[in-house]
């Protein structure tokens, strides 16, 4: 018989549903009037993502340019979905992300979403706020959504990969499919200047020159200095050992099952998939992704 944890009998997992043509749980749409008519601020900054492309990492990054000389009590009491609220997330055990983003003091203040761009609140477009999208290759995206499946609570029962992955490639995922989300910001930023994308596999492979490239996009001057902090706060081991950016202070996920902090590789997916998946995922991803100018790295 199946070991069911407290906490999985706790928070029976939701399921899924279509939602004005996205795949989405009851945890990211209770709040849905709130998140429409969320009121944006000029110099708010949205970091936004699909699951598990490196959203942590790119938060932490920006508080900690933004706001890391500040007092030294912010970087070991507050944990970074505070400090960085998730807009549309409704968790019954936190408080929203509309209440912690609309009680944040900072200034600027850092906003997380998952959105696809067509589910944007309008208010962030009419402020014309500066927008950092961060992709992540498909492979290496489905295998870590797929362990964040088994360890969070708020996320639909993930079952097997082989089934997880099919439905990754039908786009059945919570946010619906990682084909539309990283092609639609693409095609907005075509348009829109306030919008820097950037590519995980580009910031394991420099963080640093990554890190240069985001300050130039927000107009940021840090000094070699709190550059090199900033480096060094951020990597992968000092994050995982972080109690304010390895999430071990959210209720709703069981870190034994999987740390969220799990890996942070670049090719991980090559431990995952056979050759076969391997080989129809790629003929299926030739048919979704048409736009040859979004270009992935699945090795670095
Ligand atoms: S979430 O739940 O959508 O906000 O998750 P997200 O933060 O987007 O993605 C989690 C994955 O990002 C990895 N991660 C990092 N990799 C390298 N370096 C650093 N500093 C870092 N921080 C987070 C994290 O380990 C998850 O990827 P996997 O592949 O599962 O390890």
């Amino acid at each position: 018989m199946k070991n069911v944890t407290l906490l999985q009998m706790e928070h029976p997992r939701p399921k899924l549903f279509d939602f004005h043509g996205v795949s989405m749980t009851n945890h990211y749409t209770d709040n849905w009037d709130n998140v429409q008519n969320f009121k944006a601020r000029p110099d708010d900054i949205v970091i936004a993502t699909y699951p598990k492309a490196g959203t942590t990492w790119v938060s932490y990054i920006l508080d900690l340019l933004y706001f890391g000389q500040m007092s030294p009590e912010r970087q070991t009491s507050i944990p970074i979905h505070e400090r960085v609220p998730f807009l549309e997330i409704n968790n019954p055990s936190l408080s929203t992300g509309i209440d912690l983003a609309e009680k944040l003091p900072t200034s600027p203040r850092l906003i997380k979403t998952h959105l696809p761009v067509q589910l944007v609140p309008k208010s962030f477009w009419q402020q014309n706020c500066r927008i950092v999208y961060v992709a992540r290759n498909a492979k290496d995206n489905v295998v870590s959504y797929f362990h964040f499946g088994h360890m969070s609570m708020l996320q639909p029962e993930p079952g097997d990969w082989s089934s997880f992955l099919q439905r990754f490639m039908e786009g059945k995922m919570v946010f619906g499919p990682w084909y539309d989300h990283v092609t639609g910001w693409w095609e907005k930023k075509q348009t829109h200047s306030k919008i820097h994308y950037m590519f995980y596999e580009d910031l394991t492979e420099d963080t640093g020159r990554e890190i240069d490239r985001l300050c130039s996009f927000l107009g940021l001057s840090p000094s070699a200095e709190e550059k090199e902090t900033v480096i060094r706060g951020v990597q992968f081991d000092n994050m995982k050992k972080n109690k304010m950016t390895n999430y071990s202070t959210v209720p709703t996920m069981d870190l034994k099952v999987s740390p969220f902090m799990r890996k942070g590789k670049v090719g991980d997916w090559k431990n995952h998939f056979t050759v076969a998946q391997s080989e129809q995922f790629d003929e299926d991803y030739k048919k979704k992704m048409k736009n040859p100018t979004l270009y992935f790295r699945t090795e670095v």
